[in-house]
């Protein structure tokens, strides 16, 4: 039997992550049944082995701009090893043809692969992959559920969740709106519900939502469809708004130990209604994208719905008086940037009472108007490292690739870099954290507030911005001891009781695509131990039915009928072994069919045999 991989390459390994990578466990539910569950190797866990490979296996690969190098190499590998080798994420998106070129690819996923995964792996299982598979944007109501029970409990401190892709502005650093498009589409928020829930019940109380901008429809969006009297447009915005409350509303009834945190364009400041419902839902922080405190800086972004001056400290302000905690985004080399914008902006920072803070320099990523006009100028006379175009960075060896930022009129790179660093240090400093950490209620998370402020940081240090071998060798030592504590802080108690509401209206969808409950925690009970009540009963029955119909369709992508799926969310999950049996019996059926006899002499396609 042929054996899935998903990869998530990275040159650095810290052993314990923050955020879980959300996609790594999405494709392991895209991932036909009849592929077997997927292995899931996160490199910044630790690397990938590659006598794990075998010939005929399928690896799919992950890359966004940073990682693309490591990804080609794990690529590279994985074809010598006689797999098939696939890629996607936004710079497999981007730049297709990349991954042919450096990552001998034999296929690309542009855009989503919730579904186009689904066809890869089958056309690869078959021997006959394409090359270019436009996965699209699909429709929020398609997005799936991941599948939490193949993560490492014990290496993530944050699991992500995502709730919406898109976002409606166009900031002129950000691929976001141009990849994932304007137009906000929202998951269902009972799936989201449900996977939340199968994340509670194994242990995690943080997630992260992993949304481009949670607040996709603001009161001026409101305000200017009714003065333009364009009433489709404002029921569109009336009913994504309701929605977002509907999730919020859900949100609030989980476990009052969860704690969420997104990231949000600053308007929702002006939104009080919002910022309550979020207070209340838990989010209780959100990543804000302040980028500069000066109306000339937000203007060269393309973001001048953003305040600036005192009203932007105000604006700030009052997400902590709603009870939601700021993590400012602030950007250093915009073309308005002069010596004196790095204290304004610390001082702006520390004034705004902001609680945690980060200050990335302007980096010209692919796909954005910033790189577009970067690379438009440097074609004029290109600037080569070694054989490679500045333009195209990320393909430099990681040792001799300088410190890619957008060039800036007065100010070099060296020196925007220090100024940025003198800033991290200020904002982080012991004292300073001290400061912020008084608003955690208890002296546990106080102390969990300290390290977690300096983990921050030092990971900065550790992928991006340090500048020597050195510094950045002793900062992933510090990193990865710190990490580890820091995950303790994080568990939490398993709930294996508890339970989504039930969701018969939305589970009646015919859209609807693999749900959390199939994602089963191996540690739940047996539903006949665990049941007395005769509705529960009853749901056992429902769930027994809905497990043999997905045997009978082992050979395609799980789609739920909407007969079988009544009061879903109610059932019971079966037990490890029982769930064992049950796959291993669809999975020895498939192989009997197709005449396939595992590794040795496996009779399956393998790339370049043919
Ligand atoms: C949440 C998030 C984070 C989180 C969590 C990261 C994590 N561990 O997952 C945090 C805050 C830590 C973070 C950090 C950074 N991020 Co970020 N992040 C995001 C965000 C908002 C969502 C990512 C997500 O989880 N999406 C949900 C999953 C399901 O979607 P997905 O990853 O797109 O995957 C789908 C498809 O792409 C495809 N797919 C993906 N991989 C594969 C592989 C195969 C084989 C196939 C077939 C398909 C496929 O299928 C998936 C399902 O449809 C994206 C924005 C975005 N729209 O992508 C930015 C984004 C990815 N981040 C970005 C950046 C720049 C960063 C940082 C460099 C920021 C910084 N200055 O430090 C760091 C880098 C961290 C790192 N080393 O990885 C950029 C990347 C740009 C680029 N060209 O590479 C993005 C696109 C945002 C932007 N403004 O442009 N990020
Ligand atoms: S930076 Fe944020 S607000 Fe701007 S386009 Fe990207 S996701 Fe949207």
């Amino acid at each position: 039997m042929v054996s899935v991989h998903l990869v998530n390459p990275s040159d650095n390994s810290f052993g314990t992550a923050v955020i879980t990578p959300r996609w790594l466990f999405v494709l392991a539910a895209a991932t036909p049944s009849a592929a077997g569950d997927p292995i899931l190797v996160d490199e910044s866990l630790e690397q990938i082995v590659p006598e794990s490979i075998m010939p005929g296996d399928i690896v799919g690969i992950s890359v966004h701009t940073g990682n693309a190098l490591r990804g080609y190499q794990v690529g590279r590998i994985a074809r010598s090893r006689g797999a098939w080798v696939v890629y996607g994420g936004i710079h497999a998106t981007l730049f297709p043809e990349e991954a042919f070129d450096r990552g001998e690819a034999h296929a690309v996923v542009k855009g989503d692969g919730d579904i186009a995964w689904g066809k890869v792996v089958t056309d690869c299982l078959a021997g006959t992959p394409g090359k270019i598979y436009d996965g699209g944007r699909i429709d929020g109501s398609q997005f799936l559920a991941a599948r939490w029970d193949l993560m490492p409990r014990d290496k993530y401190m944050w699991a992500s969740v995502q709730t919406i892709r898109g976002c409606p502005k166009h900031c002129s650093f950000c691929s976001v709106w141009r990849t994932d498009g304007q137009q906000p589409r929202q998951r269902k928020f009972q799936s989201v519900i449900d996977e939340i829930v199968n994340l509670r019940q194994i242990g995690f109380r943080f997630i992260a939502l992993a949304d481009d901008n949670f607040y996709p429809v603001t009161l001026t969006d409101l305000r200017l469809a009714r003065e333009q009297n364009n009433v489709a447009k404002l029921e569109e915005l009336t009913a994504i708004r309701s929605e977002r409350f509907q999730l919020m509303a859900e949100l609030a009834k989980l476990p009052k130990d969860m704690v969420f945190f997104t990231q949000i364009t600053m308007e929702a400041g002006e939104d009080g209604e919002y910022l309550d419902a979020m207070r209340k839902a838990n989010i209780k922080g959100a990543l804000v994208g302040v980028e500069a405190v000066t109306p000339e800086g937000l203007k060269a972004v393309f973001k001048d719905f953003n305040y600036s001056g005192e009203a932007l400290a105000k604006q700030l302000q009052t997400f902590k008086k709603h009870g939601v905690h700021v993590l400012g985004s602030f950007i250093f080399g915009l073309p308005t940037d002069k010596p004196a914008t790095f204290d304004a902006t610390v001082e702006m920072a520390l004034k705004a009472g902001v609680t945690f803070a980060q200050f990335v320099m302007m980096t010209p990523f692919p796909g954005t108007i910033d790189f577009g006009r970067w690379e438009k100028e440097q074609a004029k006379a290109p600037t080569l490292v070694g054989d490679v175009p500045i333009t195209r960075y990320w393909l430099i060896p990681t040792e001799v690739r300088p410190k890619m930022f957008t060039p800036h009129p007065s100010m070099s790179s060296g020196e925007i870099s220090e100024r940025t660093q003198k800033v991290w240090d200020r904002f982080y400093n012991w004292g300073a954290i001290w400061q912020r950490s008084a608003c955690t209620p208890t002296l546990r998370a106080r102390v969990a507030f300290m390290f977690l402020s300096k983990l921050y940081r030092q990971m900065y240090a550790g992928t991006g911005i340090s500048t020597d071998s050195a510094r950045r060798k002793k900062s992933k030592t510090w990193a990865r001891w710190t990490a580890k504590q820091c995950r303790k802080l994080f568990q939490a108690k398993p709930m294996p009781e508890l339970r989504s509401p039930a969701w018969d209206l939305a589970f009646s969808s015919n859209n609807l695509r693999r749900p959390a409950f199939l994602s089963a925690p191996r540690s739940l009970p047996h539903p006949s131990t665990s049941s007395p009540n005769p509705e529960k009963s009853q749901s056992h029955k429902l769930n027994r039915i809905f497990l043999v119909d997905l045997q009978a369709s082992a050979d395609r992508p799980c789609r739920l009928e909407s007969t079988t799926v009544i009061r879903l969310s109610r059932m019971p999950r079966p037990t490890s072994s029982q769930a064992r049996i049950e796959r291993s019996r669809g999975r020895s059926g498939l192989r009997a069919a197709q005449g396939r006899s595992g590794r040795p002499g496996s009779t399956l396609p393998v790339p370049g045999a043919e």
